[in-house]
């Protein structure tokens, strides 16, 4: 067998978030979601992620009235809740080193304010940690991912209002009591940079209550207070779980210039600068100075308490994790230029990529520049905690599902990967998205599928919810058995009805 260039202990894996598998929106106690609200969008124009994730009051007092899972698809998810055992059976047999998935805060507490978590929500959450560990499996663990209580956006505002740190902070300290002992890996605040492209999903803010032009000083001001509900997570779990390591959660939108046209040079360098505006403040413990002199500029006053900024530089996190889908272009004059969508974005055309399904230009070289780049500017560990190719995938008459497409997407991106590591980059892990079929993010499509494991269910709600194994199911099983050295070599695909179901544990 080849060599592999992936480090011993590398952690081989995959992720999901409770809010697009979960389902059980209604069970336990748990509260409403922001994620409970967002509709079916099949039809929206990928170049339009605005529409796909813009929330007005109406759309939400509209979800509140409505018991609706067809047109609410996050509510019942892949019904992880009910088959998670079968599900991490599943990931054992891929050989899993660790499984990324989020708590819902409203399952602990409802509304976020509660004084008291709910017991059956911790039970469901001890349950499901034991159940990994029990094989093997290293939790890896978001906190928040774009699913929190609803209640905060009618009591505070969402994030704007800075009583909701301290929510956030208890609701954290509650997760190290309970389940400290069982995971050691944390995020806090998935793709916590998005705040700006889609802001009631991370934050909880209905643009509609508030000015048009206090928008942006809105925005600003809840994602400080983000970051310092982050360092003060941080604090809490590195004083109440003494060996775990927590990290932040960046979207990598790699920016191109469209050609060697400086401005367009200054251009691309000023976005992804944007980019990294986030991770500098949770790495680097302090604001850039370019944030400051464009709020001065802009006349955006955030209001910052007076310890704010001494949290933000003493309690940094321990490693970066970020998610990484596809690059974009730009160029100055991109408005005369063909676009293209992307995972909630748009850019310029780049004549040198294919594009997925949902039009998301494909890119394992840029996974390879944002590696060394992000690595380069902060010399802390990266850990890549989604990537993966959302396509649509046909069952044959036999039960297969051929999705060799998904293995070319991965085999490319892996490869990128040990290149890097191969150039110095202190890399993690590798968690692709969506293991198992779940919900998507942006248009609530079942269709739209990452996963390795097949999930019988349409975008009607129509299916059975059996898992099956894909091609690439086995393919990724024995790049993770040969620590990443074996990305092309064959494999067997029994069918289905050979299929040996998943092991007892
Ligand atoms: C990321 C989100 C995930 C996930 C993924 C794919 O930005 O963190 O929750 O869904 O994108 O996006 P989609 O589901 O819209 O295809």
């Amino acid at each position: 067998m080849a060599t592999s260039v992936f480090p011993e202990g590398f952690l081989w894996g995959g992720a999901l978030a409770a809010n697009q598998c979960e389902g059980a929106w209604n069970v336990g106690g748990k509260g409403l979601t922001v994620a409970d609200c967002a509709t079916y969008k099949p039809h929206v124009d990928p170049k339009d992620y605005k529409a796909q994730v813009g929330m007005t009051s109406e759309q939400v007092a509209a979800a509140v009235a409505s018991d609706d899972e067809h047109e609410y698809p996050r509510r019942h998810g892949n019904d992880f809740y009910h088959h998670y055992e079968e599900d991490l059976d599943l990931c054992q047999e891929m050989g899993f080193k660790t499984l990324r998935v989020s708590i819902q805060w409203a399952r602990l507490y409802p509304t976020g304010t509660e004084d008291e978590p709910l017991q059956e929500g911790i039970d469901f959450y001890r349950r499901l940690f034991e159940a990994m560990r029990a094989r093997d499996i290293e939790p890896l663990v978001t906190l928040h991912h774009y699913e929190q209580p609803l209640a905060l956006t009618d009591l505070y505002g969402g994030w704007y209002d800075r009583a909701v740190i301290d929510y956030f902070v208890r609701y954290a300290k509650t997760c190290f009591a309970e389940f400290g002992d069982l995971v050691k890996y944390w995020l806090t605040f998935n793709e916590i940079d998005s705040v700006f492209r889609h802001c009631f999903t991370t934050i909880g803010l209905l643009l509609d209550r508030y000015p048009a032009d206090k928008h942006e000083e809105i925005i600003y001001q809840s994602v400080h207070n983000q970051f310092v509900a982050s360092a003060l997570a941080t604090k809490a779990l590195h004083e109440m779980v003494p060996d775990a390591a927590m990290g932040c959660m960046l979207t990598r939108t790699l920016v191109y210039p469209l050609d060697c046209n400086p401005q367009n040079m200054l251009l691309a360098q000023r976005e992804n600068r944007e980019n990294y505006f986030y991770s500098d403040v949770q790495v680097l413990g302090q604001y850039p100075a370019w944030v400051k002199r464009y709020w001065a500029k802009k006349g955006i006053h955030v209001d910052m308490g007076l310890d704010d900024e001494a949290i933000l530089a003493c309690y940094p996190v321990d490693f970066i994790s970020f998610s990484y889908y596809q690059s974009v272009v730009d160029s100055i004059d991109a408005d005369k230029r063909e676009k293209v969508g992307g995972n909630l974005t748009t850019g310029v055309k780049n004549p040198y990529l294919p594009t997925s399904d949902w039009g998301w230009q494909m890119d394992p070289d840029g996974l390879h520049y944002s590696l060394i780049d992000m690595w380069d500017r902060y010399h802390l560990p990266l850990f890549i905690v989604e990537n993966g190719l959302g396509a649509h995938d046909t069952v044959e008459s036999d039960g297969r599902i051929n999705d060799d497409y998904r293995i070319d997407y991965f085999r490319g991106h892996i490869a990128a990967i040990g290149a890097a590591i191969d150039d110095g980059v202190d890399v993690m892990g590798y968690t692709p998205w969506g293991c198992i079929d779940c919900v998507s993010m942006s248009t609530c499509q079942m269709s739209k599928r990452y996963g390795f494991v097949y999930v019988d269910l349409d975008d009607d709600g129509r299916g059975t919810y059996a898992r099956s194994r894909k091609k690439s199911f086995y393919w990724y099983q024995q790049v993770v058995e040969s620590n990443g050295a074996e990305l092309d070599g064959p494999f067997e695909y029994p069918a289905p009805a050979d299929d040996p179901g998943p092991e007892e544990s």
